[in-house]
């Protein structure tokens, strides 16, 4: 069966350890978010978390994340340095019995959303994204040289009309919601550092990112290899280029390439099915079958595609992932492997009590709980009828 997990963002997360446990979790996901990108994570430090966590009933074995410096994407100056802090952490995190280390190769923004309190029709909130908002952003209010290009005139239409209707209020909202960062995100910007950090990648183009991205892994692979931890990139999201920045995990062939070309055991993939799932092209079940043998996590979220260019975050059965399909494939590669793989719901609506409350957008605890109680029903039925009736235990 799947292990059973939910993010916690440590000791200032307002949600706490023993909610996490009551909604029915045996694990968290999380990370030493207060040392700076690019240090040493101390295992002194890593083993007083773990103890922490393991003090209230649960476990810690997957991190999320182990954020890769801007400065090993566009092989900065500090490139070696920087790369031998990461392979110091992960030697740290192995000796703390870590097996599973996530990271994302995204330039600049981790991942973006244009409003975090999309009303749906029962009254919860979710997180919504459209292009035609970023695209009003990054066109009227951020002025990035040679951002026509990037949209359609029609676009660019849409978004000179939204962006003229729209208040002081509302604009500095958008712009706070792009770029101060979402939960997880290792950066958080003013509109001036956003422009200087865009600059960094004026020389990088998707080729040139992919070249860094494979440099990173062969280097430090072999150290995730020899202390046995999984190293799983987390996918683009959304998966496809935005402000110019290029994007190199967005599709099944951008991952599958990645593996053909660093074959190590521990180059890995965390299957985030909200992410990828905003394309219609990637074919969710299917890449689950094909690119299983890598998969060492899995975020399960829907995402409800509006247009080619918007898509909000539906509850985990709804939207367009086929939520049943892909535990079905989960389900089928953990009995082809034997293992029992660590999922988590990536993010959940804002609802009910959580309404009233101060909440990490995304990271509400009701949301979530609801979503693990889903996911939860979904595999033991999946499980109970694939086992036979003499299994009915279950
Ligand atoms: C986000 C990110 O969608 C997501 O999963 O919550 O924080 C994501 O976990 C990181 O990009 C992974 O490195
Ligand atoms: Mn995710």
């Amino acid at each position: 069966m799947m292990t059973q997990t939910m993010r916690w963002f440590g000791p200032s997360d307002p949600v706490t350890l023993r909610d996490i446990r009551q909604a029915g979790a045996s694990e968290v996901v999380t990370a030493l978010h207060e040392i700076a990108n690019g240090e040493v994570w101390p295992q002194e430090a890593i083993a007083a978390r773990k103890r922490e966590i393991e003090e209230s009933g649960l476990a810690w074995s997957v991190v999320e994340s182990l954020p890769v410096h801007e400065g090993i994407k566009t092989r900065g100056p500090d490139w070696q340095r920087l790369i031998e802090n990461y392979c110091e952490s992960l030697v740290n995190l192995a000796a703390c019995e870590i097996a599973v280390v996530t990271y994302n190769f995204m330039p600049v923004l981790d991942w973006t959303r244009t409003d975090l309190a999309w009303t749906m029709p029962d009254g919860a909130l979710a997180l919504r994204f459209e292009l035609e908002a970023v695209a009003a952003y990054d066109l009227y209010m951020l002025r990035r040289p040679g951002a026509e290009r990037d949209y359609s005139p029609a676009l660019r239409d849409r978004a000179a009309q939204r962006f003229r209707a729209m208040s002081d209020d509302d604009r500095h909202r958008l712009e706070r919601t792009i770029i101060a960062g979402l939960p997880g995100s290792e950066e958080t910007f003013t509109a001036e550092r956003f422009r200087a950090a865009l600059a960094e990648y004026d020389a990088v183009d998707g080729d040139t990112l992919r070249a860094n991205h494979v440099a990173f892994l062969e280097a430090v692979c072999p150290v995730a290899d020899e202390h046995g931890i999984r190293l799983v990139v987390h996918p683009d999201d959304p998966p496809f280029p935005l402000f110019g920045l290029p994007r190199v995990v967005s599709t099944e062939e951008d991952v599958a390439t990645l593996f053909r070309r660093v074959p190590n055991r521990s180059n890995g993939l965390c299957f985030c099915a909200g992410s990828f799932g905003v394309r219609a092209d990637n074919d969710l079940p299917g890449m689950i079958d094909r690119l299983g043998d890598r998969i060492g996590f899995f975020h399960l979220r829907s995402v409800q595609r509006e247009s080619e260019e918007a898509f909000h975050e539906a509850a985990h059965l709804e939207g367009n992932a086929g939520m049943a399909s892909l535990v079905a494939a989960i389900h089928a590669l953990q009995q082809r492997e034997g293992r029992s793989i660590p999922i988590r719901p990536d993010h959940g609506h804002q609802m009910l009590d959580d309404l009233a409350k101060q909440t990490l957008p995304g990271y509400s605890l009701l949301g979530r709980m609801r979503g693990l109680a889903e996911l939860r029903g979904l595999e033991r039925g999946i499980a109970h009828i694939r086992g036979g009736v003499r299994q009915s235990a279950d």
